[in-house]
């Protein structure tokens, strides 16, 4: 979503997590702890999606993503911290609902250990041998929906008086809009309904019909079946 609203021209290089390809040894030699996203620009690789965000702003001419202003700076700053500490919920859920039902659809759980352990980072070697093994309990799924509802409530204040989460659009918008559209794959849009939460739901509204984030999701799913795979066409992603 960056590059493209940086009008930035790019190249995509799909790395298929289905198929392991994250695990490549080529693939480590950029990124280490074998996950996506990398940014290589000018033979530099860069990592975190929150750190790509920011090179790609000061790195590139077009409109700024990052405000001005200090005071709205920080406050966008503070706004992709708190959905980063909301990784975990949405992993969890993201794991349990979507990637091992996936990934048990082509390879046997054998398989799915033996990769597993081949994982450098210990945080995702951790959540994936826990789903494997079932241990991810539904009581487990419930702590992190209402971690994920107290994220939007978070979220509809701060959207108060909108329509973007600091002055501007900016670099918090953009953190935010892959972890609503994945709960929205996992059927879970309920909660930003326009009774529910009106503001995080005109929000949503205005950032998927950006032409940015027309882009990034439509990401090929080199692998197949995408989410209909494992049965999750939600509403909002039919549309
Ligand atoms: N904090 C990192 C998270 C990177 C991350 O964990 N990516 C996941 C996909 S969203 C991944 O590559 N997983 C690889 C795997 O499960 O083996 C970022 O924002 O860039």
């Amino acid at each position: 979503m960056a590059l493209e609203e940086k009008n930035v021209a790019w190249t995509s290089r799909y790395v298929d997590l289905f198929k392991f390809d994250q695990l490549r040894p080529e693939y480590l030699k950029i990124s280490p702890d074998g996950v996506v996203p990398v940014l290589v620009h000018n033979g530099h690789a860069i990592h975190e999606s929150e750190i790509i965000n920011e090179y790609i702003d000061a790195a590139f001419p077009g409109p700024g993503l990052v405000p001005s202003d200090p005071l709205q700076a920080a406050r966008m700053r503070e706004f992709v911290k708190t959905c980063n500490d909301g990784f975990d919920a949405i992993v969890k859920l993201t794991m349990v609902k979507y990637i091992l039902p996936k990934l048990r659809n082509r390879w046997g759980d054998d398989v799915l250990r033996e990769q597993v352990a081949r994982r450098p980072s210990r945080f995702l070697r951790d959540i994936h041998s826990r789903a494997i093994r079932g241990e991810i309990s539904e009581a487990e799924l419930a702590e992190s929906l209402a971690d994920i509802k107290r994220l939007l409530d978070r979220l509809e204040t701060t959207l108060n008086p909108g329509p973007w989460i600091v002055n501007q659009f900016s670099l918090a918008d953009i953190s935010l809009a892959p972890f609503m559209f994945r709960l929205a794959a996992l059927g879970q849009d309920q909660f930003w309904s326009a009774d529910e939460r009106p503001r995080v739901n005109a929000w949503y509204a205005a950032i998927s019909s950006r032409p940015s984030f027309k882009v990034a999701v439509s990401w090929p799913d080199e692998g197949g079946g995408g989410y209909e795979e494992v049965g999750l066409t939600s509403q909002s992603l039919k549309e």
